[in-house]
């Protein structure tokens, strides 16, 4: 289908034919477009911002961006070409919306209705945030947070909380989190956070801040909106609050990418991905009868660890018919993914094996 709305100029090199246009701030990729080896391509990849990003002019020079740290012993201010001389580690992780699948629940939650294309598995290089601490005489005595703040610029005449995208995640993460300069091979592009982005293996996107210039150890959770309302799961017609759960760690979860709407008779190679949040994906079983019956499907290589999405195929003949085909993804710690999501105020996540099945016709 050919999108209904043109992409926004600050991603005009997305591949339009593979994009469903939401909004100028939200992009979804179509189901189908997604392949077999494990990493989206940047031009097929979802895009997500909160607020307008800022001026592309932040990564023409994006060795001098700077950011922020505090909440270390010597807080001090860093250029990316200075990070760039601490260490590098590259990490595959699943990106995703928190609000992926918004558009399964029956509720009609506010926000893109996304289907299953606000996500993707990407590869990132930076540096180990861990390598930054070091080199900054380690982490302030009390800290409990690591607390990110995102550099667009913020409207004048509100009050900034309402608005600026500041995430907290446990402090735990500053073993695994990394400060990425460079995404599947090429800088990171403005679209998704460049001159530099957090990345925090295995939560769901909105944790991920774009074009970062604050990274502070912090004792409370950050005071913006985004943070203490915002992205808390609770029951339909609730308001958010700090005591309900964040969306930090992503569950277990997968969907059949192929086929998806009809196929000719004959074999037919179902195939799809599957992740386990912050665990390895270990099984993964396919239905053609609407989860009445499963068979176990074959993981395919390359596997790029434990935070990114292991591609998986079975072979199968289906005579002429129809079918609700799904996928049902089981993690290394025994966690199964669920039959259906309980509905959520924001329609967060829907994991759910069982809206997430396509209905195919076999020719
Ligand atoms: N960052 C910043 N700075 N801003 C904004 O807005 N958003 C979030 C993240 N980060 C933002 C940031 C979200 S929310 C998401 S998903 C992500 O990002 C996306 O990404 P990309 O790259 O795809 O666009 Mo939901 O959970």
């Amino acid at each position: 289908q050919a999108p209904t709305t043109p992409l926004p100029d600050y991603a005009s090199w997305k591949k339009p034919e593979a994009m469903i246009v939401h909004t100028e701030l939200t992009l979804e990729t179509r189901r189908p477009f997604i392949g077999t080896s494990s990493v989206v391509p940047s031009n097929i990849l979802f895009v997500r911002n909160n607020l307008e990003p800022p001026d592309s002019a932040i990564v023409a020079d994006a060795d001098a961006w700077e950011v922020a740290f505090e909440g270390v012993a010597q807080p001090r201010t860093m250029t990316v070409r200075e990070l760039k001389q601490l260490g590098i580690a590259t990490v595959p992780t699943v990106l995703q919306c928190s609000g992926n699948g918004r558009g399964l629940f029956d509720h009609e939650a506010s926000g893109s209705p996304w289907l299953t294309g606000a996500a993707g598995c990407v590869v990132w290089s930076g540096v180990p945030l861990r390598a930054v601490v070091d080199a900054l005489g380690g982490v302030a005595e009390g800290a409990r947070f690591v607390t990110n703040t995102g550099g667009e610029v913020i409207p004048e005449g509100i009050d900034a909380n309402e608005v600026l995208v500041e995430r907290s995640v446990p402090i735990e993460n500053v073993d695994t989190i990394i400060l990425a300069w460079e995404m599947n091979g090429e800088p990171v592009p403005l679209a998704h956070g460049g001159p530099l982005r957090v990345i925090v293996p295995g939560y769901y996107g909105v944790n991920n801040v774009k074009y970062v210039k604050r990274i502070a150890f912090t004792e409370a959770e950050s005071e913006a909106d985004i943070q203490q309302t915002g992205y808390r799961v609770r029951p339909v017609g609730e308001s958010g609050a700090p005591d309900q759960p964040s969306m930090w760690q992503m569950k277990v979860k997968s969907w059949v990418t192929h086929p998806v709407v009809e196929t000719p008779s004959g074999p037919i190679q179902i195939h799809g991905v599957a992740f386990g949040g912050i665990n390895p994906v270990q099984r993964v079983e396919v239905s053609t009868d609407d989860g009445q019956s499963w068979q176990e499907a074959q993981l395919l290589d390359p596997d790029l660890g434990r935070y990114a999405w292991r591609s998986f195929v079975l072979p199968v003949e289906l005579p002429s018919g129809t079918y609700s085909i799904t996928s049902r993804a089981t993690d290394s710690e025994g966690n199964v993914q669920e039959q259906t999501t309980e509905p959520n105020h924001r329609g967060y996540d829907y994991s759910g094996w069982d809206r997430l099945a396509v209905e195919v016709t076999v020719l």
